[in-house]
């Protein structure tokens, strides 16, 4: 219970964080990685508040040895004077003590703020087994502590003068320290550096000029990296292109001010064929369901290119307008809006409603995407042959498509003839296994289940769905078999799941380094034409075993690394041997290590954010090999990443 010191307020006070450490999932989602990591965004969070607000332009983040975690910003420096609703506390106190206060009150509050995010540091304080609070004010440095999920430890106090800016104006700002509970937090205390440096990132991004400093003091080795973006969502879009092949150099870039509202915006293209570039963000969160702010870009960027290509004469009077898909090909294009009011809604709270947005954004659009235009008549003609290009691809496709049910429906069930289907027509229980090569395919129809286990061998690679345009994909008959086999059609549109004929795709291919090249197209595949299979879980990655060892005149497969050092731990003198292929295997080995039920290890492949799912594909498939080795380098010891 609380000390009286703090008089009757302070119990509230205390009840109040009392109940977030009885349900923390109600504040922070969750008390795994990810609610770990929303401690760190809800400090950095008012940080970047105080920035916005244009107090701020430096904010240090540091991984503490311990593990503790030090967010230091130069903004005003949290109040320390007595609060005017809680007569015996401090303005710091209560922001640090109850729920919701944040930054929220008095005049100094901010107009513009995440509004979802913003629990407040109370949250923070809650699930901490320590705070430590340093505050620059008034030439003062002042300072506090809390203990045990937000008790006082010690009170608001002058430890002494603030330093001197270099001007000689005495300096301001918040240090927040906090060492997070870990009887809370069950899963451990284990900060991913690459997860807070990629949110590091996008803030700065969204936040031209303000500069991030991040240390890690775990690793000795770490070298300090600075965030810091001068251009902004300009730099934002130039980054997202860079694994790519620009279409042109130039970065487009406006912004326009409502009311209430704000919007900036940077694009550019690059040459492409995905039409899911554009990306919004609404008072610096990741608005990844879209919402008005996309929707009046989307309408105002088709509108613009089309009324501009008619009166340039590129487009002619009885010819079609071209479609939004066509245009927002190999479009790369950031948004983002500051609202007073956002109003978050969607599955995920990520979709933005504020319908003033839309209009703001749109009238944006019409004037000065068309005065870029203008003032660019090259790469307005670049991106108008493209988009040309786009919709004569997309007119081919449609008919490719219509060629292809023809010609299933010619073939009876339209199930390709390679595919040995399986005899329940459940698909619950139906599996597919894609197999790569013929004769693992043979195996694998040997040995499989034949009422419930479908097999469909594919030969070689099949096309690079991420360079190829979908007109050519129809053309290829390893994509046809798979389309057919599957039976839920494909694309963005017409995927349709519930006609899935499988609730389990299985992916079978050799652990080297071709198999895994196979297992990526595959799954790039996926992911590009159907991906409702992907988000509901059908898609699994078989694991044929890596090792052998000689046991007598029996065999014994071991599954992997852990598996073969647990064994030679118990039997020093084997020898083991590395499966190279699964042509290794004869059917009732096949059947044993990977495929019987009872026995087998699936991966089932989430695509838990799209985007990163995105960035994978793009980056691996891609041409610029310099990017993918990079990509490959920063991400090895993310799992999501290994060998895909
Ligand atoms: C409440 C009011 C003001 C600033 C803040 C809170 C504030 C909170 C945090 C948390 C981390 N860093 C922070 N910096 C500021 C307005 C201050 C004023 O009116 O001077």
């Amino acid at each position: 219970m609380p000390t009286d010191s703090y008089g009757a307020s302070s119990i509230q006070v205390l009840e109040g964080l009392e109940a977030v450490r009885k349900r923390p999932g109600m504040y922070i989602g969750s008390t795994g990685p990810t609610g770990l990591h929303h401690l760190v965004w809800e400090v950095v969070d008012n940080a970047v508040d105080e920035a916005m607000a244009g107090y701020c332009d430096r904010i240090d983040v540091q991984v503490l040895a311990d593990g503790g975690i030090e967010v230091t910003d130069d903004g005003r420096g949290i109040p320390v004077g007595l609060h005017p609703k809680f007569e015996d506390l401090t303005a710091a106190e209560v922001v640090l003590t109850v729920l919701h206060a944040g930054g929220k009150f008095g005049d100094g509050g901010y107009k513009v703020s995440g509004g979802l995010h913003g629990v407040g540091v109370s949250v923070v304080n809650a699930l901490s087994g320590r705070v430590e609070v340093e505050i620059d004010r008034d030439g003062k440095r002042y300072a506090m502590s809390f203990k045990d999920g937000g008790e006082p430890d010690t009170k608001l106090a002058i430890i002494g003068d603030s330093p001197r800016n270099e001007d000689g104006t005495p300096h301001t700002g918040t240090m927040v320290r906090f060492w997070p509970d870990p009887s809370i937090f069950k899963e451990g205390i284990e900060y991913r550096t690459q997860t807070l440096l990629d949110r590091f990132q996008m803030m700065a991004f969204l936040n031209a000029g303000l500069e991030f400093h991040v240390i890690d003091h775990r690793d000795p080795d770490f070298e300090e990296v600075v965030l810091r973006y001068d251009g902004g969502i300009k730099d934002f879009v130039q980054h997202l292109n860079a694994s790519k092949e620009a279409l042109f150099d130039q970065v487009g870039w406006y912004a326009e001010e409502g009311d209430q509202e704000a919007v900036e915006l940077a694009f550019s293209w690059n040459t492409g064929f995905q039409t899911d570039g554009i990306h919004s963000f609404a008072n610096g969160i990741n608005t990844t369901e879209g919402g008005m702010h996309e929707q009046g870009f989307r309408s105002a960027l088709t509108g613009t290119v089309n009324r501009y290509a008619r009166d340039k004469g590129l487009i002619k009077e009885k010819d079609e307008n071209l479609q939004g898909e066509d245009i927002r090909e190999g479009l790369t294009a950031i948004i983002s809006v500051r609202v007073v009011d956002p109003q978050f809604e969607g599955q995920t709270k990520s979709k933005l409603g504020n319908v003033s947005v839309r209009s703001l954004v749109e009238k944006a659009t019409n004037e000065r995407l068309r005065e870029w235009f203008e003032e660019n008549p090259r790469e307005a003609k670049a991106v108008l042959t493209k988009a040309t290009n786009a919709a004569r691809a997309r007119i081919a496709a449609t008919q490719a498509r219509q060629n292809i049910r023809r010609k299933s429906a010619l073939d009876g069930a339209g199930l390709p003839g390679k595919l040995a289907d399986c005899q329940s027509k459940d698909p619950s229980e139906s599996e597919l296994y894609i197999v790569e090569g013929n004769s693992a395919g043979g195996s694998a129809k040997e040995a499989r289940d034949p009422r419930t286990m479908a097999i469909l061998p594919i030969r070689g690679k099949i096309l690079n769905v991420e360079r190829a345009r979908i007109d050519r994909m129809f053309k290829n008959t390893e994509i046809i078999s798979l389309i057919q086999a599957i039976g839920a059609g494909l694309g963005e549109e017409e995927f349709e799941l519930e006609k899935a004929r499988y609730h389990k795709v299985i992916l079978l291919a050799d652990a080297d380094v071709d198999g895994s090249h196979i297992r990526t197209l595959l799954l790039t595949f996926f992911f590009r034409q159907m991906r409702p299979l992907v988000e509901a879980g059908y898609i699994y990655i078989a694991q044929p075993p890596l090792y052998s060892t000689e046991v007598g005149r029996s065999k014994i497969y071991l599954k992997d690394d852990p598996a073969r050092a647990a064994y030679a731990a118990e039997h020093p003198n084997a020898e083991f041997q590395r499966l190279k292929g699964l042509g290794e295997m004869d059917a009732d080995e096949l059947w044993e290590t990977t495929m019987d039920p009872e026995q087998r290890t699936l991966l089932q492949v989430t695509v838990a954010q799209a985007a990163i799912a995105d960035e994978v594909f793009a980056v691996l498939m891609g041409d610029d090999v310099e990017s993918r080795k990079h990509f490959i380098q920063t991400n090895a010891d993310d799992v999501r990443f290994l060998d895909i």
